[in-house]
């Protein structure tokens, strides 16, 4: 369990009865399923939102995905608030209304339960980062687009960016590759659109990764355009600041760049608040800030709703 004073946030446990609630309560907007499991077994809850959810409507589709790294429960508070907000408040807020009516939302609140129970075993944070494969692989390490290509991921199994032993290694980002690769209905990849959210350092950051070039294989100066147009456009709505993800620093492997290389899906990370921090305290804010950073996200959200249909 989370240690005491922050039990706002949710286990994986009080996280999958949320989205049993939503589900429940509002049938005919949402869909509630897996991608898979976990390594440790664990089911990887998927919910879908969208006007008469059991139907494929030829509909733009967006995905949002949260807690890859074990660490990061505000990102898994994030996804919770999209579901809450674009059930709760469908036939009332015309926003969320017509977003449901005209696009199939599909949220992975958690791509890692492993480690994120691990982090909070004891009702003490453990600082853990990986999943819980051996001595634990990143999972933002993991994806097969250039995997281990460019010094951005460690061959170490100890290291905190050890990139596993080969890409999709992990069930956990092989399960999530699976339901994007299941998305492609007559040779046309349906989801447009994807934000993947981590902490922290309130950034909005686009591929590539692996490369500090903005034009390479894979992204014309039209493309790096366009993801730059839009990560500025996200950023001005929160207050995030918008920069290609490698001018942080390099990464080989990261969800961005196979949802783009692959797939062409315009796909962005968010780093949320704080926006620093010292030792591991900036993974760990109160439970009292989770309504305003996650609330802070929702214009953010419905631009690359927008954006996924443009
Ligand atoms: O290192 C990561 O996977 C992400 N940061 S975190 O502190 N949440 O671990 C950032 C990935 C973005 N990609 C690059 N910076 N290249
Ligand atoms: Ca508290
Ligand atoms: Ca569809
Ligand atoms: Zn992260």
């Amino acid at each position: 369990e989370f240690p005491a004073g922050d039990e706002g946030f949710h286990t994986y446990s009080e996280l999958t009865t949320e989205l049993e609630d939503a589900a429940a309560d509002h049938p005919d907007i949402t869909q509630l399923s897996d991608v898979g499991s976990s390594h440790e077994g664990r089911t990887i809850p998927l919910l879908k939102i969208s006007g008469d959810a059991a139907r494929d409507a030829d509909e733009p589709e967006v995905l949002f995905t949260c807690n890859q790294h074990a660490r990061e429960h505000l990102t898994t508070e994030m996804c919770l608030r999209i579901v809450e907000r674009f059930t709760d408040d469908y036939g009332t807020d015309r926003t969320v209304t017509d977003f449901v009516d005209s696009r199939e939302i599909y949220v992975i609140p958690t791509v890692n339960p492993d480690g994120s129970e691990h982090d909070i075993e004891g009702g003490q944070y453990q600082g853990w980062r990986k999943n819980r494969q051996g001595r634990g692989t990143d999972l933002n390490r993991n994806w097969g687009y250039k995997w281990g290509c460019c010094g951005g991921s460690s061959g170490y199994p100890g290291s905190e960016t050890y990139r596993g032993e080969a890409a999709f290694s992990a069930p956990e980002t092989a399960a999530v590759r699976d339901f994007v690769d299941s998305r492609v209905v007559d040779g046309e990849q349906q989801i447009e659109g994807h934000i993947d959210f981590h902490t922290y350092g309130e950034l909005v950051l686009w591929p590539f990764g692996h490369t500090t070039d903005d034009v390479t294989e894979d992204m014309t100066e039209q493309q790096a355009q366009r993801f730059r147009d839009v990560g500025r456009e996200l950023a001005d709505s929160n207050g995030y600041t918008p920069q290609q993800s490698s001018d942080l620093y390099v990464t080989d492997g990261d969800v961005n760049g196979w949802m783009w290389g692959e797939h062409r899906i315009l796909s962005f990370t968010f780093e949320m608040y704080p926006a620093d921090g010292s030792g591991l305290d900036g993974f760990y804010p109160d439970d009292e800030d989770i309504a305003p950073e996650t609330e802070r996200n929702d214009e953010a959200v419905d631009i690359l709703l927008r954006e996924a249909g443009a």
